[in-house]
């Protein structure tokens, strides 16, 4: 009877995430709090332990000091079962160099593969929201004998220029695939979409160590998954895409099948949240069947006083909304809204502190902000453009423990 095949996990989680400042400025993008009670590398994580990948490691790199204690004292699996959620920093095992690239980040860490030898290595990003089963991947991977198989996703054509773009034949043998091209090609029978690779990828060992080794050798490689691996398994013609459209999560409703959105800017992030809040949200984050996992902190219950209300919205643990107006928002965890205070439309993570009569309005609001008494935030552009950041669709951003006073 042939066995279970052996799957090590690695998650990268080494990027900077520029395009997310000012909420990246003290934490790297996978550790950026999401939807009251998350980080964004929970998503990620959750997917795969919750299709049975119990063996991940966590390549980290920049500002990681939150990522690293977040997945050590969150992601504790079973020791006793060999599971594990371990987070791998930078170690410069092989001289005095940070990662390059992510494949840098893979070949740096190869003494992980060594360790395990699995069959099977799923290297996944984490810097998206989404539910996905890898284990439906997996199935494809294995029975087709790939070298690798990316996952595709439809995306709008204008929007990919942002991604690895994938053309593929009939027997989802990947046939061209540019990363970020500034004319990203569109689907046949679609002249406004584009087949783009969400990041996730599956390899056999040997064919991932191989690429490696070769890519390593390369003087003139950037080093990257996207831009020099996969076109390199693409060219020796076994690489496969697995069309994330088949994939069937236990639980979800025809409205949230599909999802999946990179988080990658300002805009998108709020955008995002946006997804959440409705009665009937586009993201679900109540799928009991696929948890999106996470720790939260021993804090007492939400509560509201003085006729403090919050509809179309989140509100998190140790929260308070006493007296004050909140739509359409996700209010994250240990949050206080004074008196008279109005929030529209905005992001509030954990810590974040709104005064008596003050207007908070399409912002976010990182960790321990604190808005003054009779602040408005998102009702003058201009004042706001020359005191915070402003997204390109007039997001205003506060980064954490500023104050608006
Ligand atoms: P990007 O997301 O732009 O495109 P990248 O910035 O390399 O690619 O990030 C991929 C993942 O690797 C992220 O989770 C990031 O945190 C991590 N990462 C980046 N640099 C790292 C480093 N030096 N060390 C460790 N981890 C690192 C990629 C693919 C595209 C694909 C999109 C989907 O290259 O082909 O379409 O993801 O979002």
């Amino acid at each position: 009877m042939k066995g279970k095949p052996r799957v090590l996990g690695i998650v990268l989680a080494g990027g900077e995430g520029k395009r997310l400042w000012p909420l990246t400025a003290d934490r790297a993008k996978p550790a950026v709090p999401f939807a009251g009670n998350y980080r964004l590398v929970d998503f990620v994580l959750s997917n795969l332990v919750n299709a049975g990948f119990h063996q991940l490691c966590v390549l980290t790199q920049y500002k990681s000091h939150s990522l690293d204690r977040h997945i050590s004292t969150t992601w504790r699996l079973s020791n006793v079962l060999g599971q594990y959620v371990t987070p791998v920093p930078a170690q410069q095992r092989l001289g005095p160099r940070w990662y390059t690239g992510s494949a840098d980040a893979i070949f740096q860490s190869l003494n992980l593969v060594y360790d395990e030898q699995p069959d099977h290595i799923a290297v996944f990003g984490a810097d998206h929201v989404y539910r996905m089963d890898p284990g439906q991947m997996l199935e494809q991977h294995v029975e087709s004998g790939a070298g690798v198989t990316v996952a595709g996703i439809r995306v709008p054509r204008l929007e990919a220029r942002a991604f690895g773009c994938i053309d593929s034949d009939a027997d989802r043998r990947i046939t061209s695939f540019l990363e970020k091209p500034d004319d990203p090609p569109s689907v046949p029978d679609d002249p406004d979409v584009t087949f783009a690779s969400m990041g996730n990828y599956l390899f056999s060992t040997s064919a991932l160590v191989e690429a490696l080794r070769a890519d390593a050798a390369d003087r003139d490689s950037m080093h990257d998954m996207g831009g020099d691996i996969i076109p390199m398994l693409v060219d020796q013609g076994t690489a496969h895409v697995y069309d994330f459209a088949d994939n069937v999560v236990p639980g979800e409703t025809e409205r949230d099948k599909g999802y999946w959105r990179d988080v990658g800017t300002l805009d998108a992030y709020y955008d995002a949240h946006m997804d959440l809040v409705s009665a009937h949200p586009v993201f679900n984050l109540y799928n009991r069947q696929w948890p999106i996992r996470t720790a939260t902190p021993p804090l007492p219950p939400a509560k509201f006083v003085n006729s403090g209300t919050a509809t179309e919205s989140i509100v998190g643990p140790g929260s308070i909304i006493s007296g004050a107006t909140v739509t359409d928002s996700v209010i994250s965890a240990d949050v206080v809204i004074e008196d008279g205070a109005v929030v529209e439309g905005s992001v509030l993570l954990p810590g974040a502190r709104v005064g008596k009569g003050a207007v908070v309005r399409k912002a976010i609001l990182d960790k321990n902000v604190v808005v003054g008494d009779g602040v408005r935030l998102g009702v003058e552009p201009e004042s706001d453009r020359e005191r915070y950041t402003v997204s390109a669709s007039g997001v205003v951003v506060l980064g954490k423990g500023a104050r608006a006073d």
